[in-house]
């Protein structure tokens, strides 16, 4: 374990760099813009440096949210080179394409989402310090966008008419190469490879990051969202799948949406009952009892997506989870497909056994910091204090010395990715408070 006094000032040092002024990158030159789901992380830690700078990351983010309640994956710093990232805004042209679907005027956007963490994000800010946030009136003005970002969610988003959402880009439930995608994928015909520049090989390793044939599918169903102008009702969405972490993540800001309204005196019922909604839903759709963890579903195919994949473990943040369900996550967490507290130091975001397992390849194996706080949340909260403490050591550890890498081989610990990556110092600053 490092010195605690040390390993802050080193996270504190990472998080001031990464300040824009208004947000926080992930990373001055793989990611030169706000991306959605990092703020939220992002402002989690930071709140252990500055509650108004953390607040400051989750309001800048939905300031650029649109009409229709979608909160964008990517708010573009107008002060950026075009070129110092693909896609770029005259990719997505979000002003003028997504009008319709209420993109806004004076701000460049993706148009696609991520995990909805924010609500998560927020209240977590609020505790922090809640006198300075009712002065501040943090709630008040985050409620109503927050409320609406999760009814987009619902209203737009349940393809498979389950109750479930379902994502239709890769990029967006975060875990962009996961394995699991390779079948929903494989009916997308990629983009020219002459069509575009990939800005993220100026930065990053090739054998770290995704294949040339998978960005060509990237562009291509981005493209078609935009030109169907990111209406989904008129998009046929290739690639629809509903995946267990983005639909847990939504369950758990659901629990804190009715705590913020608790909070603002306003009524938790209906965010209680969608999350009650929701937790069924998913039990009843993505539980895999034999695999005994969650597993993706491929809409389009109408079948389960037979990887074994972290996000099928992300459940455990999930308060009110059935015991049975819950205790079979955390054997299988221990079990051989994921090692915790034996074989690995930190979870890996894909099967020690899968076929498609590579311990440097991006979302095929590397241990992933986010990922890693959300199951540490997860054992604490589903009676595995033990688990969660050694989780949370091996976690700062290995944010530390790998100089708070993007991700690490999930074996050895060593750092993959870029360096100096916002979410890792500023979820080991949160471990540590
Ligand atoms: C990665 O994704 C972006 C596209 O959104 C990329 O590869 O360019 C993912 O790890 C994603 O989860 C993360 O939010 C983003 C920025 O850190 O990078």
């Amino acid at each position: 374990m490092p010195d605690p006094a040390a390993l802050r000032r080193a996270a504190r040092r990472v998080l001031l760099r990464n300040w824009t002024g208004a947000s926080t990158v992930p990373s001055h030159g793989l990611y030169p813009h706000q991306w959605s789901w990092d703020s939220a992380f992002i402002a989690i830690g930071l709140r252990h440096l500055s509650v108004v700078r953390a607040q400051r990351e989750l309001e800048t983010l939905l300031a650029a949210q649109w009409g229709d309640g979608r909160v964008p994956h990517i708010v573009f710093n107008r002060t950026v080179p075009l070129g110092a990232y693909f896609p770029s805004p005259d990719f997505w042209r979000s002003s003028t394409a997504g009008a319709a679907a209420g993109a806004p005027a004076d701000v460049e956007t993706s148009g696609i989402v991520q995990p909805p963490v924010h609500a998560l994000a927020a209240w977590l800010v609020h505790e922090a310090d809640p006198a300075e946030s009712a002065r501040r009136g943090f709630l008040t003005r985050l409620y109503p966008r927050l409320a609406a970002w999760h009814g987009y969610l619902a209203g737009h988003r349940d393809l498979g008419g389950h109750g479930l959402v379902s994502m239709v880009h890769p990029w967006e439930p975060g875990m962009d190469n996961s394995p699991c995608w390779d079948g929903p994928l494989s009916r997308v015909e990629p983009a020219e490879p002459g069509s575009f520049r990939r800005a993220d090989l100026d930065h990053g390793a090739a054998a770290d990051r995704p294949t040339d044939l998978d960005y060509g599918r990237y562009v291509r169903l981005a493209a078609d969202y935009r030109d169907h102008g990111y209406r989904d009702a008129d998009t046929p969405h290739a690639f629809a799948v509903e995946d267990p972490s983005v639909n847990a993540l939504l369950i758990a800001s659901e629990h804190a949406l009715a705590a913020i309204a608790g909070a603002l005196g306003a009524d938790p019922s209906p965010h209680l009952a969608r999350a009650e909604r929701l937790t069924g839903a998913l039990v009843s759709r993505l539980w895999d009892a034999d695999a005994g963890l969650f597993l993706c579903r491929d809409v389009r195919a109408g079948a389960p997506v037979r990887e074994r994949s972290v996000a099928g473990l992300i459940p455990l943040i999930v308060p009110g989870l059935p015991a049975d369900v819950a205790d079979a996550l955390l054997r299988t967490a221990a079990g051989e497909h994921f090692g915790l507290g034996g074989a690995v130091r930190l979870v890996p975001s894909y099967d020690l056994r899968g076929a498609a397992f590579d311990p440097s390849r991006y979302w095929r194996g590397p241990a992933w910091f986010n990922v890693n706080w959300l199951l540490e949340r997860g054992l604490r909260q589903h009676g595995a204090p033990e688990r969660a403490d050694a989780l949370r050591a091996a976690g700062l550890a290995t944010a530390y010395a790998s100089g708070f890498s993007e991700y690490v081989d999930p074996y050895t610990g060593q750092a993959r990715g870029t360096r100096d990556f916002s979410w890792t110092a500023a979820l080991a600053l949160d471990l540590l408070a």
